[in-house]
């Protein structure tokens, strides 16, 4: 546990650094999901960092909230998909780290392009069920921001996991209760979203997303649920912006930099664990 820690708290550093790098890019998500991609990555994933696309005999995750490809980036290239060395490149010309994952550049790790929101779970039900078909018993896990929830392909895609009986899919919202604009509340209220996703026919789990012990723990016991004719979603609670005081719960952070003096004030309060890239 103390090694998970330890990664989130150098992915989170990673996150602040990449974002300032360029001057652009989304912090707030990245860092309420870092315990999340930490332990999917690290504890309850089987996969392999030499890559292919296909991902035969392996879990394969697909991140559908694409804006928080920071998080996304660091986990992979601390996981050992691609040289750290190549997260200063984030959002730069020519590089394989866009600011929206895209499948284009070709960078490991990378199985869809996303950004445009409420795609992803579509994708996954896809590969979830390929995977039933060539006998593969692995998992599919995909990752959805609760603003991400007000498009309307995500309870399609919600409806047929149900009717399809999709049970090796294990699909995680983070409920941080913020958006681009303003708290989801304010935006457009999602009201009951566990209440939604159990209507829909799904199995659900709470889990407290910024606790690590919790977040293993939660993981562990979704993995538990799958095969048993239901597709699992896990109600993931986040702070946006956790770990840096002055970003946490505030949507104004969903996709702004931090300047050279708020870079150095976020610095201050994570600890450099594995060494900067
Ligand atoms: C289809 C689509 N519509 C709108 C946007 C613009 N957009 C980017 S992020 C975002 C808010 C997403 O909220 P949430 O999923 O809660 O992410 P968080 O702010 O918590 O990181 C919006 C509306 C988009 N990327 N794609
Ligand atoms: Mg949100």
């Amino acid at each position: 546990m103390p090694e998970l820690k330890k990664i989130a708290s150098q992915v989170r550093r990673d996150i602040v650094r990449m974002v300032h790098g360029s001057a652009s890019g989304h912090p707030g998500g990245s860092l309420g999901c870092t315990d999340f991609l930490t332990a999917l990555y690290f504890h309850a994933m089987k996969h392999d960092s030499s890559f292919n696309m296909d991902a035969k005999n392996e879990d394969v995750f697909f991140l559908s909230n694409g804006h928080i490809s920071p998080v996304f980036y660091s986990t992979l290239a601390r996981s050992g998909y691609f040289d750290i060395k190549e997260l200063a490149t984030f959002r730069k010309l020519n590089s394989r780290l866009q600011g929206h994952p895209a499948t284009h550049e070709h960078l490991p790790g990378v199985r869809i392009a996303s950004g445009s929101l409420g795609q992803g779970m579509s994708v996954a039900l896809g590969a979830a069920l390929s995977k039933k078909l060539n006998g593969d018993k692995n998992l599919v896990y995909s990752l959805h921001g609760d603003g991400e929830l007000d498009e309307g392909q995500v309870w399609e895609a919600a409806l047929f996991a149900a009717h399809h009986k999709v049970d090796n899919l294990i699909s995680t919202v983070d409920i941080n209760g913020q958006q681009i604009d303003g708290t989801t509340e304010k935006v457009m209220s999602l009201g009951n979203i566990r209440g939604k996703f159990d209507a829909f026919g799904w199995t659900t789990i709470e889990m407290n997303g910024n606790d690590m012990d919790a977040v293993v723990a939660g993981l562990d016991q979704a993995k538990s649920l799958t095969g048993k004719g239901k597709p699992v979603a896990i109600m993931m609670h986040t702070i946006m912006g956790k770990g840096v005081d002055f970003m946490e719960n505030d949507h104004n952070w969903h996709g702004v930099a931090p300047n050279d003096e708020q870079l150095k004030k976020a610095l201050d309060q994570l600890e450099e664990t594995l060494g900067d890239y």
